[in-house]
């Protein structure tokens, strides 16, 4: 038997400290080296709920589950009993109204990743916290002409988001479009990753997980281990792939299949791409179209270097564990084909944000994400900094004015990727890699390479009030890296 700690105690309640108790074994997958997860069984959705005439009221009780996940019965967090949370579809001009009940032995809260709605009072406030045993209701307006696209929730409790994302606590917001492409069927792909000891317990995260990131060594599709995905051939499927991972970046291929990307984050392009490999940082999601052809096709992710702290050590040279290659579901495709796929979707999509590269600049600014070694810190403690600055709610970090559009740098100098979250307001990537974009190209994650820099514009209109931008490696932005924005 081996000691529980306080903190992981306290995370879970009741049931996570049983069931840790009882356990004991050592990490589950490092323990037997054989170890693979039991994968393979029929793709599984979870539970969609859907707004009627311009409403949807939804409680979510966030509490301890016990659920099998890979062949475990895994004693972790979820809303409603499931992981993911249940999926919610809601249209421009729609009010969301979200109970979120606090079962947990933690405080938490309640964000709502990428949607344009009002930050203040009981909206997309994350300085709101809701204690032990409380529950909070909050109300989202979304305007009329909200940008299509899939969005997710998941605390945002500052100090906690990256224990409790990991633990389970997320799912999938869709802001359904007026012109959607005609397909086959839609499918919600929500990826997490997650460690688990020999009980099934959620495993703690390492100080060296921490700095670099954790990466869940057991990564599910739905909460599901390599499910299996079947079509027909000439079927025309989207999906829609939310990355819930605390700090694994997704590199995603299709091979064997026509994989044509509509649109990352929010809105669509233009027109469809024809990608080889999608990259979603951490909270990024990917709008796709597949064209199914006869065969069996591995939805994978591919290792990508999004580089490590240089002086640390271990894993300096391929980054943080994890990164590596690994299937994520399996694309059936077999039997009698479809007569014929249904036509190409209309572009662009309706409504979209404004495009941003001839607009009038009101104020450029540069924020440096950084790490350091501060004065005084002991081996292997990192500073974790947006403009020289750690986090402090009670301080505002950047003022705009209400109505003007700013330009962004957004600088690293560190040796490892930041993806980089605004709330409320999306960005236009305006300079990616020294060169600009063809086209519109909007995102909520902006990643910025180790020692490279983007810039972005924004158009800081519908909504005034104080607000958060951060780093997505969510143990990056729990240890600092995150300041606040006031519109006003
Ligand atoms: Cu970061």
């Amino acid at each position: 038997m081996r000691a529980i700690s306080r903190r992981r105690a306290l995370l879970l309640g009741g049931l996570g400290a049983a069931a840790t108790v009882a356990g004991g074994a050592g990490l589950w997958w490092t323990a037997t080296s054989r170890f693979s997860p039991e994968a393979g069984g029929g793709f599984a959705e979870p539970e969609e709920l859907r707004s009627t005439d311009g409403q949807l009221n939804v409680r979510l009780e966030a509490s301890p589950v016990s659920v099998p996940l890979g062949g475990l019965q895994a004693s972790i967090l979820g809303y409603n009993g499931g992981v993911p949370g249940p999926t919610l579809r809601v249209r421009g001009g729609d009010t969301l109204q979200i109970e979120l009940v606090n079962n947990l032995g933690v405080p938490t809260n309640l964000h709502v990743h990428g949607l344009h709605v009002s930050p203040q009072g009981n909206g997309d406030n994350v300085f709101v916290m809701v204690p032990p045993g409380q529950s909070f209701s909050y109300e989202h307006r979304l305007p009329a002409d909200h940008p299509s696209g899939t969005y997710w929730y998941h605390p945002h409790h500052h100090g906690m988001v990256a224990d409790q994302v990991s633990a389970g606590l997320f799912g999938a917001i869709i802001v359904e479009e007026e012109d959607a492409p005609a397909v086959s069927r839609e499918r919600i792909l929500v990826v997490s990753d997650i460690t688990l000891d020999g009980s099934g317990a959620l495993a703690e995260a390492t100080p060296m997980d921490r700095m670099l990131g954790r990466e869940g060594r057991l990564v599910l599709v739905n909460g599901h281990s390599n499910p299996e995905l079947s079509a027909r051939p000439g079927e025309r499927e989207r999906w829609r792939i939310v990355n819930t991972c605390v700090a694994r970046y997704l590199r995603l291929r299709l091979d064997g299949q026509q994989w044509e990307l509509l649109g990352i984050d929010l809105a669509r392009f233009p027109t469809p791409q024809t990608v080889d490999e999608v990259l979603l940082a951490p909270g990024n999601r990917a709008d796709v179209l597949v064209t199914a052809t006869a065969g069996v096709s591995a939805l994978r992710t591919s290792y990508y270097n999004r580089g490590s702290m240089a002086g640390m050590m271990g894993r300096a040279a391929r980054g943080p564990d994890g990164t590596g290659d690994l299937v994520l579901a399996t694309f059936s495709v077999s039997g009698t084909p479809a007569t014929a796929p249904p036509a190409s979707p209309p572009m662009p999509a309706r409504p979209a944000p404004e495009d941003l590269r001839n607009a009038v600049v009101a104020a450029r600014r540069q924020l440096t994400l950084a790490t350091g070694t501060g004065m005084g810190m002991g081996m292997g403690m990192m500073s974790f900094t947006i403009n020289g600055r750690t986090f402090d709610p009670d301080r505002t970090d950047t003022v705009v004015a209400a109505g003007t559009v700013e330009e962004w740098t957004l600088l690293n100098p560190s040796p490892m990727d930041h993806p980089f979250h605004l709330h409320v307001w999306p960005m236009q990537v305006v300079e990616e890699a020294g060169t600009a974009p063809d086209s519109a190209t909007w995102r909520d994650v902006v990643n910025i390479p180790a020692n490279g820099q983007v810039k972005v514009r924004i158009s800081f209109t519908g909504f005034t009030g104080r607000s958060v931008y951060h780093c997505h490696i969510l143990d990056h932005e729990d240890q600092g890296m995150m300041g606040v924005i006031d519109v006003r």
